[in-house]
């Protein structure tokens, strides 16, 4: 049986060819993509996390997980993405202003697209005219921001003002996540949608466009 706390270990050191060796192996095994997600590379990023804030991990430890991260999510990504599929709706994603997290954005962006929606990701430090430009062109059925920062958030409450000032509010359902977001705050800055994670936030969305 597979042993997700390698995969763990192999992100928590930064290890990126031996994170790609092991989910290569996981996947092999036939294990389950989303298992691989969340309990080999999420839950080796929960564990950076906590070592970052404890001070026994500095940004270039940090950085390292974040790489080997990326570096397995890549082989995940053909499996949790199917080809063909008609879209069921359109998401604009991006970073909010300041924010130059993306690992948690691009597993939804990639969750959204295994889902059947058609994405465009706007990458991150995205400022709020870029988002509304981005509204205005694409017309998407929701609009997700991310963002991983307290001192970057209150960015998402200056974007939903934006789309108020351009009369394109009620044109787009808003979603909103990140570590620091709360369904709290998602209510005080006028957001239609919170989700805690991705899967969460795909299931939601369906209900939104149907
Ligand atoms: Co940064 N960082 N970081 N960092 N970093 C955090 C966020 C922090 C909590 C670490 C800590 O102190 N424990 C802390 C923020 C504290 C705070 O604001 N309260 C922090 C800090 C302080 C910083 C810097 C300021 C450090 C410094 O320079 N002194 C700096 C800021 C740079 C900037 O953005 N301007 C910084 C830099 C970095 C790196 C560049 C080194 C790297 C990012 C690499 C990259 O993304 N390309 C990094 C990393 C990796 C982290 C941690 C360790 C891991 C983040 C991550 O990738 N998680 C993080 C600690 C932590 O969160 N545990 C931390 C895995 C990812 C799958 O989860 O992104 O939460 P997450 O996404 C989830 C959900 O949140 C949700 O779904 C995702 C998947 O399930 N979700 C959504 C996310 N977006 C969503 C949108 C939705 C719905 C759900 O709808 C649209």
């Amino acid at each position: 049986m597979f042993d997700f706390g390698e995969l763990q270990q192999a992100i928590i050191l930064g290890k990126g060819p031996l994170a790609t060796e092991l989910t290569q192996k996981a996947i092999n095994e036939e294990c389950v993509p989303k298992d691989i997600l969340n309990q080999g590379l999420i839950a080796g990023m929960d564990v950076v996390g906590v070592k970052f804030k404890n001070g026994e991990y500095y940004l270039p430890q940090v950085l390292l997980a974040a790489r080997a991260m990326k570096a397995a999510v890549v082989l995940l990504h053909p499996l949790i993405v199917s080809a063909g599929i008609q879209p069921i709706g359109t998401l604009v994603l991006g970073t909010v202003k300041g924010d130059l997290h993306d690992v948690g954005k691009n597993l939804v962006a990639m969750l959204f697209q295994g889902a059947g929606f058609n994405v465009i990701d706007l990458g991150v430090d995205v400022s709020s005219e870029k988002f509304v430009e981005a509204v205005r062109e694409n017309k998407p059925d929701i609009l997700g921001m991310s963002s991983l920062l307290t001192t970057s958030m209150r960015e998402m409450q200056d974007v939903i003002q934006a789309l108020q000032e351009a009369g394109l509010r009620d044109k787009v359902k808003i979603m909103v996540g990140g570590a620091p977001i709360t369904q709290q705050f998602a209510d005080k800055i006028g957001a239609d949608a919170y989700a805690l994670e991705g899967g969460t936030a795909v299931e939601m969305a369906k209900a939104m466009v149907n």
